[in-house]
């Protein structure tokens, strides 16, 4: 095998950590497909990968929401953490563990974190007045509130109806960071994806930066402060440091010397604020290093329309599963969706994305190559006579897709990156139309052995491509080419051998009738 690109180098990425007050919904499914994605890329061109993703037990929404079924908070955390890891595992997730913020390695985390700002001298007791958003575990200046048509207060860009709080706090020294913040943007301005995100965040920054309530103590599910029993830390404080804890932080030093910081946070676009700007403050004033970059992805949407239980458009991702198959559900999202952006889907649109890309482009066109190559040459891969300028242009346009692909996964363009291979499936299709080896079969066996060599050569190579997406499907199809061994980005540089027997060919990406 050639030599592999990351050469064992360990790339550690992570999702966000989703709060089990309720069961998943299509929009985490998203989240774990996207990012399992981009770790199977990194894994296959010959990283370290390490993934961690869990769920966000803290914080005064999760003890609401067990005080209202009337069951203990501890039993809705672990009910409902249970259910994400199944949809983790459902989905195919190659993650190296699933944190619960109640773990305990976890809370030695958070302590350890929360002593180093102490220590830093970033945090100081005072009494907390304000408005503060349950769903989003968030405090809002008087001025981003207002008072709706019910006459209750709500928060101007989400409605969200607020909550006066009165407490003694502990306070973050927020304040203290707006430069260096604005200097780490302008420094690392790939820190934050994509870059609409991150003129958000730098004007957001740029408008002032207010001292952070980081304790509660009107409740107490969550991490003791340090020294402070009677408060527990914010919840964001606590679920942020789950990307130290799943680097070994702070016991496992070995660990930790070699995965963090963190290459990649991948999170969607309503929770950029708490990654962007509270995140790297909180890291600087513990005197630890930053992660490289925080993505964001957008949002997802049933018809175009929100998601929310009052519409009844919320979908169970198990549901579409079961429906379409995994491998085209991941497909679908993935391609259907520009990462970064947001989308919408629908039944329909599945069923299009899998019929015309899947079945017709890619399945029709391994399926006649390999049927061909069984009809014509007894299943055994045709030595290619010598090349004619069509046969050499697909071949480079074959070779040029591993570079490509990792420009677009490396900017998180995963759509961009499928587009690719696409495109290349497309050329093929007219290739072969135009070649016509059926046809050519009867008068020249020769040139009909070079046609289906170089079909076969692009199926093997945008077979081992789609993998991170498609991992099933594409094994599949690299078993039906007897690509044996090496199956990582190391063996594309490879040739089919000629004169390998192949098995028996069968469709791989069979057309969705209702
Ligand atoms: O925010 N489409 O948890 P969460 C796409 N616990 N993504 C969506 C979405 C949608 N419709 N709805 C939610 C939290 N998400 C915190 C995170 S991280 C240290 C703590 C995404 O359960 C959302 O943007 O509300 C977030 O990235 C993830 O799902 C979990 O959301």
């Amino acid at each position: 095998a050639s030599a592999s690109h990351g050469a064992g180098r360990p790339y550690y990425l992570t999702t966000a950590i989703a709060y089990p007050n309720g069961a998943p919904h299509i929009g985490h499914a998203y989240e774990y497909i996207s990012t399992d994605a981009l770790a199977r890329f990194k894994r296959l061109d010959g990283f370290d990968v390490r993934l961690l993703t869990g769920t966000d037990v803290h914080g005064q929404k999760m003890q609401q929401t067990a005080e209202k079924e009337g069951i203990p908070t501890t039993e809705l955390a672990n009910r409902n953490s249970d259910r994400f890891q199944q949809l983790q595992d459902r989905l195919g997730s190659s993650y190296h563990r699933f944190i619960r913020t109640s773990d305990e390695d976890h809370k030695r985390a958070s302590a350890a974190i929360w002593q180093r700002m102490v220590d830093a001298g970033d945090i100081y007791l005072d009494t907390y007045s304000g408005w503060y958003d349950v769903r989003d575990e968030m405090f809002y200046a008087e001025g981003d509130t207002e008072v709706d048509d019910a006459g209750q207060r709500v928060a101007t860009d989400t409605r969200h109806v607020l909550t006066w709080t009165e407490e003694q706090s502990f306070f973050f020294r927020l304040s203290a960071y707006q430069d260096k913040l604005l200097d780490l943007y302008q420094s690392h301005p790939d820190f934050i994806g994509p870059d609409v995100r991150r003129n958000e965040v730098v004007s957001f920054v740029k408008g002032g930066l207010t001292d952070l309530s980081v304790s509660r103590t009107t409740f107490d599910w969550g991490v003791p402060v340090p020294g402070h029993p009677d408060h527990v830390m914010y919840v964001w404080v606590d679920a942020l440091t789950n990307y130290l804890t799943g680097a070994g932080f702070p016991d496992d030093e070995a660990t930790y010397e070699r995965y963090w910081p963190a290459d990649l946070h991948i999170i969607g676009k309503d929770i950029i604020r708490f990654h962007c700007v509270y995140w790297p403050a909180f890291l600087m004033s513990a005197g630890l290093p930053l992660p490289k970059r925080v993505f964001a992805h957008g949002f997802l949407f049933n018809r175009g329309e929100k998601m929310s239980k009052s519409v009844g458009n919320v979908v169970d991702p198990d549901n579409l599963i079961d429906e379409f198959g995994l491998d085209p559900v991941r497909y679908f999202f993935l391609r259907e969706v520009s990462y970064g952006q947001d989308g919408s889907y629908s039944a329909e649109a599945i069923v299009s994305r899998i019929n015309a890309d899947l079945a017709n482009e890619f399945g029709n066109l391994a399926q006649r190559t390999l049927s061909m190559i069984g009809k014509y040459f007894d299943g055994a891969v045709p030595a290619p006579a010598e090349f004619t300028e069509d046969d050499r242009r697909l071949l480079t346009a074959t070779d040029e897709l591993l570079p490509k692909m990792r420009a677009h996964f490396d900017a998180q363009a995963i759509h961009l990156g499928l587009e690719t291979l696409w495109t290349t499936l497309a050329e093929t299709n007219r290739y072969i139309s135009a070649q016509e080896p059926w046809k050519l079969a009867k008068t020249d066996l020769a040139r009909t052995g070079t046609v289906l060599y170089v079909c076969a050569e692009v199926v093997r190579v945008v077979a081992l491509l789609a993998q991170p997406v498609m991992p099933t499907a594409c094994g599949t199809l690299l078993d039906l080419l007897r690509v044996d061994d090496h199956r990582d980005f190391a063996a594309v540089a490879q040739r089919l051998v000629p004169g390998t027997e192949l098995p028996k060919p069968a469709p791989v990406f069979p057309r969705y009738e209702a």
